[in-house]
């Protein structure tokens, strides 16, 4: 079997398993932003995609998709509760995100993320080619770039971090803190958010492991060798801009927006499109909304929320709780504020097609991003891209990362429940020309700066260490 010049790494394969009208077992293109992200980097390269197939259990050889080299790592049912339900959302997630949940620091899991984190590094090493390129994302790997160093120092890591890196205040309770920095650390580049991100993470080196850093570098001590350099630096991550464009020219979109429009009937149509996920401040944005309908500021005839939810991680018990406080808030408001014509709160617990969701963005005259805390925020993103004509409001948290690059949306702080029933009064009587105006922005950034953008910059920086490598082996 030929070796890749570039593995990918991630939680997920970007693929997701479904049977066929024969019963057998195919699989499918998983509608992901990174996929696409991703494809266009590996266009053209030998690439091999090293990541979980969505079963426990799945024991499954490597093989070939769409051109892509799949390597499936299997988990055991405990491994995803301890591994992916434990130490990945049940510590880490709640952890970098600002403690919004608390984080459970437990052994065992720890323990099982270290020989999960093994397994992937070990199919990982074993698919890159001489001098090749291992690129590994998010949270549930961090100890993946030191561990490929070690199998393989012939060739280059990057790493990318979606969600934030927390300050150091908040790193330090991490028991097993020093491990996570040296695991990210094996890393040549280690990519961020926002540049907030790492300044926090270089922060967390300095006090823990006492490594210079300077701009964007750490200088790393090794036992007999010179100091190894990393860089840590942000790329803000985008989308893909042409595939939602594409999407909103479609007649059967556009036809499909104006229907969803004319369906509920009130004046404004606000909307939030979330995973189910505490780090998404639904519930601020509820009660935002529940209390303006309460002052008698707006009817639910005068603006709709529609809230998408997306089912998020049902196997862990702070979703569990999540999920039925929003559900008894939305039934309590629409109890006390529907009319036999208007339903206040349209929420929708389901996921839906990328064309519903382009149509709904073209419906809505206000986007509500409302986030206690979020990496980027891709929502933020598809809307902005999709609204061509210019008009429509995106209120969106200055605790996103998006906030750093759309700083002409209407920025919220979500914590304070005021200021959100301000903002989203004045989102819904916004005159036309000051939302051109803040749109076109916005929409300029956004497609400026899109996906493909993201990876190459990425790319590049990795690209100019292996050339001075190359360059040093041959002096
Ligand atoms: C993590 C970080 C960072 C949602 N519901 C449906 C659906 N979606 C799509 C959205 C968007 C994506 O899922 C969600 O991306 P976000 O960025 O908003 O949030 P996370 O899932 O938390 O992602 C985040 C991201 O990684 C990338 O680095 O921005 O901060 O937390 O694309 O459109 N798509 C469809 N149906 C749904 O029901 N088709």
């Amino acid at each position: 079997m030929s070796q890749a010049e570039l593995v990918i790494v991630a939680n997920r394969l970007p693929v997701d398993r479904v049977e066929g009208p024969d019963g057998e077992p195919t699989w499918r293109t998983s509608p992901g932003g990174l996929v696409t992200a991703l494809e266009q980097v590996m266009r053209g390269m030998h690439g091999a995609w090293v990541g979980w197939g969505g079963k426990a259990d799945l024991d499954l050889e490597p093989f070939d998709f769409d051109g892509t080299r799949l390597v499936p790592v299997s988990l055991t049912e405990s491994e995803l509760r301890d591994y992916y339900e434990g130490f990945s959302n049940g510590t880490i997630w709640p952890l970098y995100h600002d403690v919004i949940a608390t984080p459970e620091f437990k052994r065992s899991w720890w323990d099982a993320y270290v020989r999960v984190n093994r397994r992937f590094a070990e199919a990982a090493a074993a698919n890159v080619a001489e001098g090749g390129f291992v690129w590994v994302h998010d949270y549930q790997l961090q100890l993946v770039p030191q561990m490929v160093r070690e199998l393989r120092p012939d060739v280059t890591i990057g790493y990318f971090h979606h969600i934030p890196f927390p300050a150091y205040a908040l790193y330090a309770q991490l028991p097993w803190r020093r491990q996570v920095l040296e695991g990210l650390l094996g890393a040549d580049v280690i990519g961020f958010q926002r540049v907030a991100d790492a300044g926090n993470f270089q922060r967390s080196i300095r006090r823990l492991l006492h490594y210079p850093t300077k701009g964007d570098t750490v200088t790393v001590p090794t036992i007999n060798d010179q100091p190894r350099t990393v860089i840590s630096k942000a790329y803000p991550i985008s989308i893909d801009v042409d595939t939602f464009l594409e999407l909103a020219h479609k007649p059967e979109v556009l036809a499909r927006a104006a229907e969803l429009r004319e369906q509920f009937g009130s004046t404004k149509l606000m909307l939030g499109v979330d995973r189910l996920d505490y780090t998404k401040g639904i519930r601020h944005r509820l009660k935002a909304y529940g209390e303006l309908l309460a002052d008698g500021h707006l009817t639910g005839k005068d603006a709709t929320l529609v809230q998408i939810a997306s089912p998020s991680r049902p196997g862990v018990e702070a979703y569990q709780d999540l999920r039925n406080e929003i559900e008894i808030t939305v039934a309590r408001i629409n109890g006390d504020y529907s009319t036999v014509e208007t339903t206040p709160i349209r929420y929708l617990h389901q996921g839906y097609p990328r064309e519903e969701m382009v149509a709904l963005y073209l419906a809505a005259d206000v986007m509500l991003v409302t986030a206690l805390r979020d990496g980027m925020n891709l929502v933020a993103k598809e809307y902005v891209a999709v609204r061509q004509d210019n008009s429509g409001v995106l209120v969106l948290s200055e605790f996103a990362g998006a906030a750093d690059e759309l700083g002409s949306a209407l920025l919220v702080n979500p914590h304070d429940i005021e200021g959100m029933k301000d903002i989203m009064m004045r989102a819904l009587a916004m005159p036309e020309a000051e939302q051109a105006r803040r749109m076109k922005t916005m929409r300029k950034k956004v497609i400026d700066n899109d996906v493909a953008r993201w990876g190459r910059n990425f790319v590049a920086d990795i690209d100019h260490i292996r050339e001075r490598r190359a360059h040093a082996a041959v002096v």
